[in-house]
């Protein structure tokens, strides 16, 4: 049997609404790794479609988290740092990275700011800088098409992307990231959606499509890194998780659609993830 693998999640803390921590502990547990959380902020909801919502900026406890777990020395197999409260804390996560990083950690970075063409709230250009840092030191950064053109300055379009297109933002991506890059949201056509992938190492690219579901949820990249993060820390190739990691976003996502689920609460991943955990257990045997 293999020695538990265990993955730092430095994200926020959105109590409802499904995304970010909520996502991760569940997802990476259900994986078979586990999840140590650092939230970055605790707030009432997601700042998605939801107002008046909390919010608790945690920038202060975030390295003194980070050095305890330096002075207990626990080892962590991965780092995947998504959500940001401000700018500010790309330099925190950045000293965390170096601090509690080994030879063989691995750091994952979702730039998560922005989706169909525009920031969340509260985000701008100093939000895409910070996350142009952080994606340096990357070994794998997961972008989405609007994320990709707040990085690189390319203009944003809607689906459908075109090869020419996707090339252009890849190019710009690897002047950030000298690690894997994988781009999500791709729509070569009307009907497909997924995700186009390179490594900086081999200069291999690769992609992998799912038919295009007629919805739209919150928190589904969320659930795609976290599957992706664990799945890597325990010694997947990145094309298979790649393509489970989708398929577990698919899946949740038809069974939303098929209970009606409100778009902003986020989709059932619950429902799907006893079988999901036989599906990992069956591509790591
Ligand atoms: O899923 C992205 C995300 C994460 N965390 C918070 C958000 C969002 C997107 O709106 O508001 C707090």
């Amino acid at each position: 049997m293999c020695a538990l693998k265990r993955i730092a999640a430095i994200n926020d803390l959105s109590c409802v609404g499904k995304c970010s921590l909520t996502v991760s502990l569940p997802v990476v547990s259900a994986a078979g790794v586990e999840c140590s959380c650092m939230p970055t902020a605790v707030l009432s909801t997601h700042t998605a479609v939801f107002t008046d919502y909390t919010v608790r900026d945690l920038s202060d406890d975030m390295l003194p988290i980070a050095r305890h777990w330096k002075k207990e020395g626990v080892h962590f197999d991965g780092i995947y740092s998504g959500y940001m409260i401000s700018p500010g804390q790309g330099e925190i996560i950045s000293e965390i990275f170096d601090m509690i990083s080994n030879d063989d950690t691995l750091i994952i970075v979702d730039p998560v700011m922005a989706d169909n063409g525009s920031y969340y709230a509260g985000m701008g250009e100093e939000m895409a800088e910070a996350f142009r840092k952080l994606c340096a030191k990357a070994h794998i950064i997961t972008p989405n098409v609007t994320e990709a053109c707040y990085l690189t300055g390319v203009e944003y379009q809607s689906a459908p992307h075109s090869e020419e297109y996707i090339n252009k933002l890849l190019d710009g991506l690897k002047k950030l990231c000298s690690g894997r890059i994988i781009l999500t949201g791709v729509c070569p056509d009307e009907n497909r959606i997924g995700n186009v992938s390179w490594d900086g190492r081999s200069g291999e690219m690769s992609a992998c499509f799912n038919d295009r579901l007629p919805a739209a949820y919150h928190g589904t990249g969320d659930v795609f890194t976290s599957c992706l993060a664990a799945l890597l820390v325990r010694g997947a190739a990145v094309d298979k998780a790649v393509e489970l990691s989708a398929k577990l976003v698919r899946d949740s996502m038809a069974r939303s659609i098929d209970s009606g689920i409100p778009h902003h609460l986020g989709v059932d991943f619950e429902g799907i993830l006893p079988q999901f955990t036989a599906e990992v257990e069956k591509l790591l045997g």
